[in-house]
């Protein structure tokens, strides 16, 4: 392996949490980076998701970089609500680019098409809409594991005469549904934030669900500065907890089975949990859900009759109400006003689990069941996820055999970091990570400092190549596999299973672990010398 001279050190890709996070920690690695973003602003996923109602899930005060990124930022910066929509997200990361001076090194309106690892040269050739290759030692996705949206081919979309759009790529300027009769496709977490306020605006508004969800109130609202004030000044010991938890939250954990405590003890246990709102009830109430399907049918249960509490007409209450999954084995929504949206007169369920949509017409929808005219339609149909946006990306490692081929049969990473036969490349939040499982930020922070610690790591041993072997590569593999058999995940169809997209690989794609868990593998990694990463030195640099 011989070396040659290179556009910049790294490259990033990404310019959403993941990749702002990277980019300020190779450089304190004094390294020349240069970030790709297709979106014309920061933000990644919220540069793209503007849909009415697009908000964070994850409470905003832990929704953001911690201490260990910038804590004058962390001081500075006061969120306004207790989930943040998604103007304010971008809001920060607008105040995080310009407070660090980001931007210098970031390329907007620039998507990667291909990346490919040139062996005689030891380095990343990264070609870019534009005509350009770039070239660099290292190379980083930060592409986000919901990126690539998924568009059902049904037959007629052009001939559609109304508008359409897609949560994932919405337009920049308002969209007026007023008086309009509209169809949203999709009840996923998208769908349930959308529905309530296009509702307040249609003519009539159709709802085309396949498989409903266990929603759980969100219960938003504006946060004063006293709040703000208690939650500043305990950030150390809150970040702490978020970092060693399982979700990247820093909630009390709950402990023992729902199937230990008495009906009256679990339905206290639960009602506290559904009144506060947000993930607690999945979180802080039992702590087998996941593992064990009887306890899990006590919350489901009690999950169904709130449902049928909220909406009035009891046929609607049955479609809205799950009975094909356990609870959370699918990720649950958070939902403000979403149930109650359905006594509205203008609002119609129509079920296509039972009569699948067959074609989109010139005038509408049309099911099994019958024919919906509509003026607009907003797929809210979700994404082709964790792996989708990688391999649209075209990047070839050694040999110059791509990722998806590699990934064939599902994905095979190192710690979801990294995969063998792609030496300098590694990924924020990869598959096998546990990215979507967690409040993403805390997983983000761990990932960006992990990989830039393998580089130095490289870089300190006079070393300008990394690569995880494959006996590592392996064993990881088996142990998300592992953790992963343990669980009710892999019998629900769900995105994080990839069940959502026709033909792909069944298997799961977040590792299951928990941030806490997989954090501690990383950092027993890098105390035995970054083992399972092979570290070598380009024999001369040529020119
Ligand atoms: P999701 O959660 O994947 O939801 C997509 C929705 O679209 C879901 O209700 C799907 O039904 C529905 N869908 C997809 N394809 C079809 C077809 N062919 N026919 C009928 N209905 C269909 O995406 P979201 O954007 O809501 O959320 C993605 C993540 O973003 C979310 O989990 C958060 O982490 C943030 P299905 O359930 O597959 O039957």
């Amino acid at each position: 392996m011989s070396s040659s001279r290179t556009d910049v050190d790294a490259i990033v890709v990404g310019a959403g949490f993941g990749g702002l996070n990277m980019l300020h920690e190779l450089r304190k690695l004094d390294m020349t980076v240069t970030v790709f973003e297709a979106g014309g602003g920061v933000g990644g996923t919220w540069y793209w998701n503007r849909y009415p109602g697009a908000r964070c899930d994850s409470e905003s005060v832990y929704y953001m970089f911690s201490d260990r990124f910038s804590s004058q930022i962390l001081d500075e910066w006061t969120w306004s609500e207790r989930f943040a929509g998604h103007a304010e997200i971008r809001d920060y990361l607008d105040f995080v680019a310009d407070k660090m001076d980001l931007r210098r090194d970031i390329r907007f309106n620039t998507r990667v098409s291909a990346a490919v690892y040139d062996e005689e040269n030891n380095r990343w050739e990264v070609t870019t809409d534009d005509g350009a290759t770039t070239t660099a030692r290292y190379f980083v996705t930060a592409v986000g594991c919901i990126s690539t949206t998924n568009l059902p081919p049904w037959p007629g979309l052009e001939n559609f005469a109304g508008d359409w759009y897609h949560t994932g790529a919405w337009p920049h300027e308002p969209v007026d549904f007023t008086g309009k009769r509209v169809a949203v496709i999709g009840t996923g977490a998208t769908a349930v934030q959308a529905i309530p306020e296009i509702a307040q605006q249609a003519a009539h508004l159709y709802v085309f669900q396949r498989t409903p969800n266990y929603d759980i109130p969100a219960r938003n609202h504006p946060i004063g500065p006293d709040y703000v004030q208690k939650v500043k000044s305990t950030y150390p010991e809150l970040w702490e907890r978020a970092r060693q938890s399982a979700f990247g939250l820093p909630y009390q954990v709950a402990e023992g089975s729902a199937l230990d405590a008495t009906p009256e003890e679990r339905e206290r246990v639960f009602q506290a949990a559904w009144d506060k709102g947000g993930f607690y009830i999945g979180l802080e109430t039992y702590s087998d859900f996941l593992v064990n399907k009887e306890s899990n049918d006590t919350i489901s249960e009690f999950m169904r009759a709130r449902i049928r509490e909220l909406v009035h007409d009891p046929a609607t209450a049955e479609l809205l109400a799950p009975s094909d999954h356990p609870f959370f084995t699918k990720r649950p929504p958070l939902e403000s006003n979403y149930y109650v949206t359905f006594n509205r007169d203008n609002v119609t369920l129509v079920d296509v689990r039972s009569t699948p949509i067959e074609e989109i017409t010139e005038s509408g929808v049309r099911t099994g069941g019958g024919s919906y005219g509509v003026d607009a339609i907003v797929f809210a149909t979700g994404f082709d996820t964790m792996t989708g946006t990688l391999f649209r990306m075209g990047i070839k490692g050694r040999n110059g055999v791509s990722l998806e081929h590699k990934w064939a049969d599902g994905p095979r990473t190192y710690l979801g970091l990294a995969t063998h036969g792609f030496p300098n490349m590694f990924m924020i939040t990869g598959p096998q990570s546990p990215s979507v499982l967690s409040n993403m930020p805390v997983a983000i922070e761990q990932n960006a400092e992990f990989i830039a610690g393998v580089i130095g790591h490289a870089r300190s041993e006079g070393g300008d190549f990394v690569e995880a072997t494959r006996e590592a590569e392996d064993r990881w593999v088996a142990h998300h596999n592992e953790l992963a058999d343990g669980t009710l995940l892999l019998g629900t169809n769900s995105w994080w299973v990839g069940a959502n997209i026709p033909g792909k690989v069944r298997t799961l794609y977040p590792y299951v672990g928990g941030v806490g868990g997989h954090r501690k593998i990383c950092q027993d990694v890098s105390e035995a010398g970054y083992e399972g990463f092979t570290v070598g030195a380009s024999s001369t640099a040529a020119s």
